[in-house]
């Protein structure tokens, strides 16, 4: 007997520490997981494909990444992003030294024809994260905000002005003709459970749920999702200024009726109270303190 299947569809940051407990309740119980990344925030900045979530969750994982921030590298040094901030405006996006060489490796292997699942297989050769990383798409899908009626990338508005400019909305750009990449239907069709991580539900779980054929894979599997938002504000990063401006409360109630079409069971913390019209919810406590927290949390999804 084979041991279970998960799949979890996860973001950057938090995605990234959810995966985490998701890995460790694999190896204790003889699972296989696959994490679904997000690949709205890549962006493309001095002709290097950045791919944020992926190398959020593969440097995580591979124990490479810099927790305070959540994104990038440990023991980074910002000499080049010095040297470009002397040339032109782009200082704003923090490239750290030894991330630019994980950019190059991408960008080189991309230009030679590699598909991005490719590339992210090879990538993690070295950082060895212990689960199957897919890219959600192998197409290029990129999330722009619309402020002021122009169209401005997801990281300009994220880091540049710190999502303090009124987003109109947000457009998965791409995601319309973009199919799932290469094992991603595969590893929904066959997964015992799937998980939706805690992560921003507009621009990272929505960019991937907006590639045709991922949200009725899921509605046809056990799919339960954890909230990010715990007693009306997000675990992390900006979630609410995004869910406000697409009209959405910030609520653990307003973001599992985001995903009730296909979810079987959802989780809020003890904070919260929710009804979502045919899912079970599940009051527990969310907070990702530390490895053993998630792993609870991961419990109390699986038992859904
Ligand atoms: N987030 C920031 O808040 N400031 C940055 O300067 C920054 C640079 C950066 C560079 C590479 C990378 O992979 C991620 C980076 N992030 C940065 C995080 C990135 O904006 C993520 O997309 C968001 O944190 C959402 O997941």
């Amino acid at each position: 007997m084979t041991g279970m299947r998960i799949a979890v569809l996860a973001g950057g940051i938090g995605g990234a520490r959810f995966l985490l407990g998701v890995r460790a309740w694999g190896l204790a119980n003889g699972a296989e997981v696959t994490a679904i990344v997000n690949v709205g925030d890549d962006v493309t900045l001095h002709g290097l494909r950045i791919c944020p979530d992926l190398d959020s969750v593969m440097y995580t994982l591979g124990g490479g990444s810099d927790e305070t921030r959540g994104w990038g590298r440990a023991d980074e040094s910002w000499t080049v992003r010095e040297e470009l901030a002397a040339y032109d405006e782009s200082g704003w996006f923090g490239l750290g030294d030894r991330d630019v060489a994980t950019h190059l490796v991408r960008t080189r292997q991309l230009s030679d024809g590699l598909p991005l699942s490719a590339v992210t297989a090879n990538l993690c050769r070295r950082w060895q994260p212990g689960i199957t990383l897919l890219p959600a798409t192998d197409d290029r899908v990129e999330t722009h905000v619309i402020v002021d009626g122009a169209a401005m990338h997801f990281q300009e508005w994220w880091i540049r002005h710190r999502a303090e400019l009124p987003a109109e909305r947000f457009v998965f750009v791409g995601a319309a003709g973009a199919a799932p990449a290469p094992g991603v239907l595969d590893a929904l069709g066959a997964a015992d459970a799937v998980l939706i991580a805690p992560s921003n539900p507009v621009v990272s779980i929505g960019p991937i749920l907006a590639i045709p054929g991922i949200r009725e894979a899921l509605a046809a599997r056990r799919t339960v999702g954890v909230s990010p938002v715990i007693g009306g504000a997000p675990v992390r990063g900006m979630a609410d200024k995004c869910l406000t401006a697409i009209g959405v409360p910030v609520t653990a109630e307003a973001v599992g009726r985001l995903y009730a079409d296909f979810l079987t069971g959802w989780l809020v913390d003890e904070a919260d109270e929710a009804e979502v019209e045919g899912v079970k919810v599940i009051r527990t406590p969310l907070w990702m303190t530390d490895e053993t927290a998630t792993v609870a949390i991961v419990e109390s999804a699986l038992a859904c």
